[in-house]
């Protein structure tokens, strides 16, 4: 298919911390397999990471490392365009234009929103709240059809629907309404391995409920040997009454690639025991040669540099347009 036939797809995952599995099985996994069939763009999003509290130094390590992890996961930037949020301007200067058409009661009725003001309680600033209007700016400008994300970011995904179509509305055609790409199964939401009725997350206070991008074969296997899970004996897939071993089910298969009826089969009648670390090599295994390429891509920076620069002018290009439509409908006057 040529490229101007092909829809646009947008996705961006946060430097905040190190990247889980549960990022990769719901988001990151998946941006690679859809780089033939759309044009892809993938941002690190740098802007919404310092809506809670980051050290400088960091984020900038941690920003070069996601860039680092994507690549090594198979987005490449010879297919899709992969960039630095806080690189092209466009985003920030987008939100402000969405923000006269957002209203407070509907961006702090957000879970997100609600869940960080909890746990972030001496910070709860204006960037936290209005997390939403940046994103829906990012998906906006590229003019998004697609937005492959994980099951928790749905909502925020109804409000860029609705603040797109309310622009439309008032304005006149300009933004593409976009659609969720959120997969079907029980990858969208992976669960805490301490808590299985929580959502694996990198700021889990934790470190045995999530594993990282970058743990350690040992590390790893461990933290699958705790696993909480119940005190049945059967390795069957049943979210409602086995939340434990159905989410082990569902990280297996997602990193073996094999079905969940098929996992069920191989461990008939063996032991959590077995099965536990079974699912930690499966796991290890997989993360080993994503672990080795990002450490190759990261020792070479001139190469990393390359790739940031021709994706924020790809990215620009794309950007301007949008916001030059936008610009001319809300009546600002040509500056050139
Ligand atoms: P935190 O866990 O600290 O709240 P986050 O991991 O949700 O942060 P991002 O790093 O921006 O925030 O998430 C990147 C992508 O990973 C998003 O598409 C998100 O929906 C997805 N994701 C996050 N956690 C999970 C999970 N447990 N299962 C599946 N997908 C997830
Ligand atoms: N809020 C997202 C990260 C994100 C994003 C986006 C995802 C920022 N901008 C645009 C999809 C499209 C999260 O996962 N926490």
């Amino acid at each position: 298919m040529a490229d101007t036939e092909k829809k646009s797809l947008f996705s961006a995952v946060q430097p905040s911390g190190a990247v889980t599995i549960g990022n990769y099985i719901g988001a990151i996994r998946n941006f690679a397999k859809l780089q033939d069939e759309f044009n892809c763009i993938y941002a690190v999003a740098d802007l919404h990471a310092i809506t809670v509290r980051q050290e400088a130094a960091v984020l900038r390590r941690n920003t070069l490392e996601l860039m680092a992890l994507f690549i090594a996961c198979g987005i490449d930037p010879a297919k899709s365009v992969l960039f630095v949020q806080s690189h092209v301007p466009a985003h920030c200067e987008l939100t402000w234009v969405l923000n006269t058409i957002a209203y407070p009661g509907e961006l702090s009725r957000m879970t997100q929103f609600k869940d960080k003001s909890a746990r972030h309680a001496d910070n709860v600033n204006m960037g936290l709240m209005d997390y939403p209007v940046l994103m829906a700016s990012d998906i906006l400008l590229y003019q998004a059809a697609l937005v492959p994300v994980g099951a928790d970011q749905k909502q925020h995904l109804e409000l860029t629907r609705d603040l797109a179509i309310r622009f439309n509305n008032r304005y006149g055609q300009t933004f593409t309404v976009p659609d969720g790409y959120i997969l079907k199964d029980s990858g969208a939401r992976v669960m805490s391995l301490a808590d299985p009725s929580k959502k694996m997350s990198k700021s889990d206070e934790n470190p045995n409920g999530f594993v990282t991008m970058g743990d350690d074969k040992d590390t790893v296997i461990r933290k699958f040997k705790r696993a909480v899970t119940d005190s049945d004996a059967d390795i069957r897939y049943d979210p409602e009454h086995k939340p434990g071993i159905s989410n082990l089910l569902t990280i297996y298969h997602a990193f073996t690639g094999k079905s969940i009826p098929e996992a069920e089969a191989e461990f008939a009648g063996k032991g959590y025991g077995e099965f536990k670390i079974a699912v930690g090599e499966a796991v290890a295994d997989a993360l080993a040669p994503i672990q080795a390429e990002k450490a190759r891509l990261l020792a070479d920076k001139a190469y990393l540099g390359e790739v940031m620069k021709k994706g924020a002018e790809q990215a620009f290009r794309i950007s301007r347009k949008t916001l030059s439509k936008v610009y001319r409908k809300v009546g600002f006057l040509a500056g050139e």
